[in-house]
């Protein structure tokens, strides 16, 4: 079969697309949204006419998935590690319907925290779940785990998690693609209640599901995935899961590693082959991306061997990612220093782009909340989170997506008033809505600025969900419509956008303020595409 250079990301989405899948649901995630970009502009996915939107959120894309699957067909889920959070409840329950298409959930992880506000690991998950984990070390892996994880999860009814991290989704490698399968017909369950969580039936199938452990135990104690290499120098055995195994190689190039190493990158863990490389060393290192989970299983309760090395004795860093100098120095193998940045290299904090409308957004808040003192608006994820640097630092808080609003209200509730959310328009669609309606239905007195920029900024500009709606949806949900506000954020509007928000903070109920401008960058491709024509 043919040969690829392909981002960890593009090899999850073609090992997905030659197994046979009908659908990837996802919302966009660094570093995930590549998988779901790749699809959407694959000639053999729009050949397929393989479903590839973007959805509203993480939890209703899983939920998509879940109907694809009972359908029949083969769905795959991605997101970033965050993104799990608001899809926990679909994967939760999903796991005890199981699956009937094969189901793949993928999680990309951010250690280190590139892009994200913290670097939960989402194996994790995994294993609260009792779903059996997939941990590619490689782009070859990715490709080819994705591509028999179908067949896993339909084997054993079953979703899987394929879980990657920021440096395996972002770096390219040659990849072999296997024989293209076809999509599955659509076919119901043999059980029409597998998908009924009433609780008579869910207790059955959660014990089929802790049934299936043993099985899935076997899988991996048996999976090429997870294999044994064998060493002269028994003083210490390597665990090395996912990319952990690829930098403990990287620092062995052209030599052979001396100590017995056992790869990881199957879960849940081997159990017989990790006790066999335990007994047979003095001490174990243990390398893994993420919270020390393999590290913590293999300590126990008592920690009574003390002969574990890893994140927990420091011998690894706590927090952060790995890399192949900080693992080589966990082997005892000194590690040059690279040449000291030049003086003329100085850090540049990122920054909203020259012309942004979040900028003309900002300084009318600012102006209009001057009186009122600092600590008093609440802002969420997306470009305009960099509203909290210089020279704006016009918001004090960004926690989860949808926090804004429910934050000023629960400020609100305390008596800090004015209190105002600052929310982009993808983010309002993702869990804002809801939040509003917290605050509609106590008819709480906030303001809350929905940035309508018409795109995802912050993520490359896909299309937002809110385009075009928001005014209807504030509308709907019972925003009184003489405070839904929409102005323009430009400079030559200035003082008239000043006196609107001050008028709204008057204001003793919800009022809705709408900036409408659309983002720079999306402006100027669409600009440049339209001279091309
Ligand atoms: C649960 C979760 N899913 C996805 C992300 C990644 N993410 C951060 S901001 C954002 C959307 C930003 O778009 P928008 O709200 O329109 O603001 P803009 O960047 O356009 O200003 C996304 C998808 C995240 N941080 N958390
Ligand atoms: S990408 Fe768009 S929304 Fe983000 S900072 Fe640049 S102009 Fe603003």
């Amino acid at each position: 079969m043919s040969r690829h250079l392909f981002l960890g990301d593009e090899s999850i989405a073609q090992g997905a697309l030659d197994a046979g899948l009908s659908g990837v649901y996802a919302y966009p995630g660094t570093p995930s949204t590549e998988i779901t970009e790749f699809i959407q502009h694959s000639q053999q996915a729009i050949d397929g006419d393989v479903h590839r939107e973007w959805a509203t959120n993480e939890k209703t894309a899983l939920e998509c998935a879940i109907g694809m699957s009972y359908a029949g067909k083969r769905a795959m889920v991605c997101m970033k590690h965050v993104g799990l959070n608001v899809a926990a409840d679909p994967f939760m329950n999903l796991a005890i319907t199981g699956v009937n298409g094969g189901v793949v959930i993928v999680v990309a992880d951010d250690p280190s925290m590139h892009s994200s506000q913290d670097e939960q690991d989402s194996r994790y998950y995994g294993k609260f779940a009792f779903i059996p984990i997939f941990e590619p070390s490689n782009q070859q892996e990715a490709y080819d785990m994705v591509y028999e994880a179908f067949d896993f999860s339909e084997k054993y009814n079953i979703p899987v998690m394929i879980r990657i991290t920021t440096r395996l989704a972002h770096s390219r490698a040659g990849v072999e693609r296997r024989a293209v399968r076809a999509q599955n017909e659509i076919r119901l369950h043999a059980n029409p209640k597998q998908f009924i969580l009433l609780p008579a039936l869910a207790r059955r199938y959660y014990l089929e599901l802790l049934d299936k452990q043993p099985k899935l135990d076997e899988e991996a104690e048996n999976s090429k995935y997870n294999s044994y290499f064998p060493g002269r120098d028994k003083s210490m055995g390597i665990i090395a899961s996912g990319i952990a195994y690829n930098y403990l190689m990287e620092n062995y190039v052209g030599t052979e590693c001396p100590y017995p190493v056992l790869k990881i990158t199957q879960y849940p863990l081997p159990a017989r082959k990790i006790a066999a490389l335990v007994d047979e060393c003095d001490s174990v290192l243990v390398l893994e991306e993420g919270y020390p989970l393999i590290e913590e299983q293999l300590r126990g309760l008592l920690n009574r061997t003390g002969e574990i090395k890893g994140r927990l004795d420091g011998t690894l860093p706590r927090v952060g990612e790995l890399n192949p100098n900080n693992v080589g120095l966990a082997l005892g193998i000194s590690q040059q220093e690279g040449s000291p940045v030049p003086e003329m290299v100085v850090p540049r904090p990122p920054a909203l782009c020259v012309a942004c409308p979040h900028i003309d957004s900002y300084l009318a808040l600012n102006e209009a909340m001057e009186p009122y003192g600092k600590g008093k608006v609440f802002a969420d994820i997306g470009c305009y989170t960099l509203g909290a640097l210089p020279p704006y630092n016009a918001i004090y808080s960004t926690v989860d997506m949808g926090a804004s609003i429910t934050m000023a209200k629960g400020a609100a509730d305390a008596g800090l008033l004015p209190v105002v959310a600052v929310i982009g328009d993808s983010t309002f669609t993702h869990s804002g809505i809801t939040s509003l309606l917290d605050a509609v239905y106590e008819n709480t007195p906030i303001t809350v600025m929905i940035l309508d920029n018409s795109t995802t900024g912050m993520t490359g500009g896909q299309d937002s969900h809110a385009f075009g709606r928001i005014e209807s949806i504030c509308r709907g949900i019972g925003v009184d419509p003489e405070h839904i506000k929409v102005i323009k954020p430009l400079k030559n509007q200035h003082d008239v956008n000043v006196q609107i928000i001050k008028e709204e903070l008057e204001y003793q109920g919800v009022s809705v303020i709408i900036p409408t401008r659309e983002c720079i960058q999306t402006l100027n491709r669409r600009m440049r595409a339209k001279k091309k024509e």
